[in-house]
């Protein structure tokens, strides 16, 4: 890997600098503008070890004896040392080292001496060096990125990723503020929840597979009940072994009328019927993967009702980042009203429930935090969420 840092007049002369000495490859790490009577820009750029070698090295082709490296350059706030000769794989992450183009790569022993060992371990060595140096570089994106930032920002920025907070919402949150004290306020605005205000006629959950649908059908017909309302549940899950006999069981308990549908014809004609006589009518979903495009369509069918309903999604707290956005996605041309979060018991880090509300702007209706029916449910509020991202712990 080579760190060097080119000076310009302009931004894009530097980084034409940069092309042509280092690829297209280079990874900015940081510019920097002077204004004054020498107006000039200085941008550190950084080139992958691995492009490096795959670069014709100088004096090779002409057949010369490449020259053992005789020293690392190590720049220090403008000024340059000389610094012993150093394997590159352990050169500090942080260290703005430069290797002047005219001097060799630094390379592993094996690699300088040629047949002294044989060649699959200098194979095997070289590769650990690459995969060494791939680390650090990584390391070195987002240290060099983050190197450019206020050390204020740049804690702040660590303390939001730790959380799981995506790298772009951590930086665009550091703007709004780098006190510590502040930073679930400033999350907080950013999201919204279900207003007390009472549930429509009928409330249909969705999400994926063993989210946490029927127990939390469970939890809210119970709240409902216990609020003097006449509720009712319709399972349409006949697609799993057992699933009709878990809202049957939890029926009885509450002694509620639970109706089990298996077309979407039946559907409609039962919740037209049940909502002509009961306050509520919550509606359990079968389970089934997001990626299922039929299941989804099905999904919309049931959706064209005449009677006022909510559709909540369940996501699951434990889920990361990555597949709590791509289950999204799966749903979202469904008329989500709002998003619910399960398992927030079972889950280690909240940032990915702050990537998912900022991202798509949904009101969280509730939080259910443990397998109890009917205790483990709560409303959610805005400083809750926040808490729970920041303090990363369940209990409030
Ligand atoms: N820890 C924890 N477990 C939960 C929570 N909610 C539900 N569960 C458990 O998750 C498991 C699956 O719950 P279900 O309610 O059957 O999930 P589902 O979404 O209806 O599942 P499918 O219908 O198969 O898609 C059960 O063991 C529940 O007890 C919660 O908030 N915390
Ligand atoms: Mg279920």
């Amino acid at each position: 890997m080579k760190i060097k840092k080119f000076t310009a007049r302009t931004f894009s002369e530097a980084l034409e600098l940069v092309k042509k000495e280092l690829s297209d490859d280079a990874i900015i790490l940081s510019t920097e503008e002077t204004k004054g009577f020498w107006p000039h820009v200085e941008v550190t750029a950084a080139v992958d070890f691995d492009q490096e070698i795959q670069r014709p090295i100088r004096g090779q082709a002409s057949g010369m004896k490449r020259q053992a490296p005789e020293a690392v350059y190590t720049e220090t706030g403008g000024s340059r040392k000389q610094a012993p000769p150093a394997p590159a794989a352990r050169l500090s992450p942080y260290a703005a080292t430069a290797l002047p183009a005219s001097r060799p790569l630094p390379m592993s022993k094996a690699a300088q001496t040629g047949g002294n060992r044989p060649q699959d371990s200098g194979a095997d060595h070289l590769k650990k060096e690459i995969s060494d140096l791939r680390t650090m570089i990584e390391g070195m994106k987002n240290s060099g990125y983050e190197m450019s930032l206020p050390a204020t920002k740049r804690t702040m920025v660590r303390f939001l990723r730790e959380r799981s907070v995506r790298e772009e919402y951590a930086y665009r949150l550091c703007d709004k503020t780098t006190d510590m004290e502040k930073i679930a306020s400033v999350i907080a605005a950013d999201i919204k929840v279900k207003k007390h205000q009472g549930m429509k006629k009928a409330v249909m959950l969705i999400g994926p597979t063993g989210v946490g649908k029927t127990t939390t059908i469970a939890k809210l017909a119970a709240q409902a009940v216990k609020a003097g309302k006449k509720a009712a549940i319709i399972n349409l899950d006949t697609y799993r072994i057992g699933a009709s006999e878990q809202a049957r069981i939890y029926a009885r308990i509450l002694g509620i009328p639970l109706s089990t549908v298996t077309t979407t014809e039946e559907f409609l004609s039962t919740l037209a019927e049940l909502s002509g006589t009961r306050d509520v009518v919550f509606v359990d979903t079968t389970g089934r993967s997001p990626r299922d495009l039929d299941y989804i369509s099905g999904l919309a069918e049931l959706c064209k009702t005449t009677v006022p309903m909510e559709l909540h999604l369940l996501m699951s707290a434990n889920t990361d980042d990555e597949c709590m956005i791509e289950a999204y996605r799966s749903y979202r041309n469904l008329p989500i009203e709002y998003i619910a979060f399960t398992k927030i018991d079972e889950a280690v880090r909240y940032g990915a429930l702050y990537n998912l509300l900022l991202t798509y702007q949904k009101p969280v209706a509730y939080l259910t935090t443990g397998q109890r029916v009917p205790g483990d449910i709560e409303h959610a509020t805005v400083n809750r969420l926040a808490s729970l991202i920041v303090n990363n712990e369940c209990h409030a």
